[in-house]
């Protein structure tokens, strides 16, 4: 090869290896590699599917109903203004982090159940974050934090099944699983349930405010209690990282029921920044055969060892052994 035909050949290498590079820039960069066209409800249908549904003691409160449509209809960008604030007007909530407004009927009673261990600087965050973005959105909520209070690998659905027996126990009609990492943008992302279970975080800052893929159903959801106990609610046998949610989006197709997502603007959320957990190396084979244990692997089959139950100013504090 001489001089001219050398450099003319690395010339075609150099091009064809900038178009390389620029085409993975693309890739990585933009979201089209997401889900991006997910079906959702817009603002317009979202009054329609809404469960209106309070515990007894909401219910008897002799005032005139919570009007939503203005939390809704501004929708607000929230972000800044809540992480930087202290719990304000903390002397409102209850202890056990109960709220409902008290100049009117909340229409909603949900239990927010958070999934907890060793993460004390992102619980601070989540607590004084939500108590100020919940009580502008005028429902009525308690926080159940559920620690696992064991050396056992994490195990986020069974802590999720523990929260929802207590939740029930104590009436709630509306269970909002919860991870203590992820912060809502938009005010208007009413904290309630729907006829079909919901899956709230579908535009996360981590995925570009896409989704990764459309069955994708960890995060925050929310879902009526009662079609948690129809579809057992989670399985058990999840042990570390991943693979229980997509167990649980099985359980409730399996059911016969689908799930549903508001638009965009208002599932925002951001997720604050952790160490990855150590991931369950078998999930993929429990994936597989999940189906053949929905009916005897969750609900009916949860055991655990309630340690200890504190009601914090801010929080109800369930301590597990699983
Ligand atoms: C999937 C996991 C899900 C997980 C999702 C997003 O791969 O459990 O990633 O995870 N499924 C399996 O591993 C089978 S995230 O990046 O948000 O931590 O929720």
């Amino acid at each position: 090869m001489n001089f001219k035909n050398f450099r003319k050949n690395y010339r075609i290498a150099d091009y064809a290896m900038f178009g390389l590079c620029t085409w993975i820039f693309i890739y990585c960069m933009l979201p089209w590699r997401f889900a991006s066209h997910y079906d959702f409800l817009t603002e317009e249908d979202i009054f329609e599917v809404l469960v209106e549904q309070v515990t007894n003691n909401i219910s008897l409160q002799q005032l005139p109903e919570c009007d939503y449509s203005a939390i809704v209809g501004e929708n607000a960008y929230t972000y800044l203004k809540h992480y930087q604030e202290k719990v304000l007007r903390n002397e409102e909530i209850l202890p056990g982090g109960e709220y409902y407004p008290r100049d009117c009927k909340a229409r909603f009673s949900v239990a927010i159940i958070v999934p907890y261990r060793q993460r004390e600087e992102q619980l601070h965050i989540f607590l004084t974050y939500m108590h100020n973005y919940l009580r502008q959105q005028r429902i009525h909520y308690r926080i159940f934090l559920v620690e696992q209070n064991d050396q056992l690998p994490f195990n986020r659905a069974k802590l999720f099944n523990i929260g929802a027996t207590i939740a029930v126990q104590n009436e709630f009609p509306c269970l909002i699983l919860h991870d203590v990492d992820l912060l809502p943008l938009n005010s208007g992302n009413l904290y309630a349930c729907t006829e079909k279970p919901r899956h709230m975080c579908s535009a996360l800052d981590k995925f570009r405010f896409n989704l990764p893929y459309t069955s994708l159903f960890g995060g925050v959801v929310a879902i009526r209690s009662e079609v948690y106990n129809i579809i057992n609610g989670m399985s058990n046998l999840y042990q570390g990282w991943g693979g229980e949610d997509d167990d649980f989006y099985e359980r409730i197709l399996a059911k016969q029921y689908s799930i549903c997502r508001f638009e965009p603007k208002y599932s925002g959320y951001t997720m604050l920044r952790h160490k990855p957990e150590t991931p369950n190396q078998n999930r993929g084979q429990l994936l597989t055969t999940s189906h053949l244990r929905f009916h005897i692997d969750g609900l009916n089959s949860l055991t655990f060892k309630e340690n200890e139950r504190r009601i914090h100013s801010l929080f109800t504090h369930i301590l597990v052994e699983i």
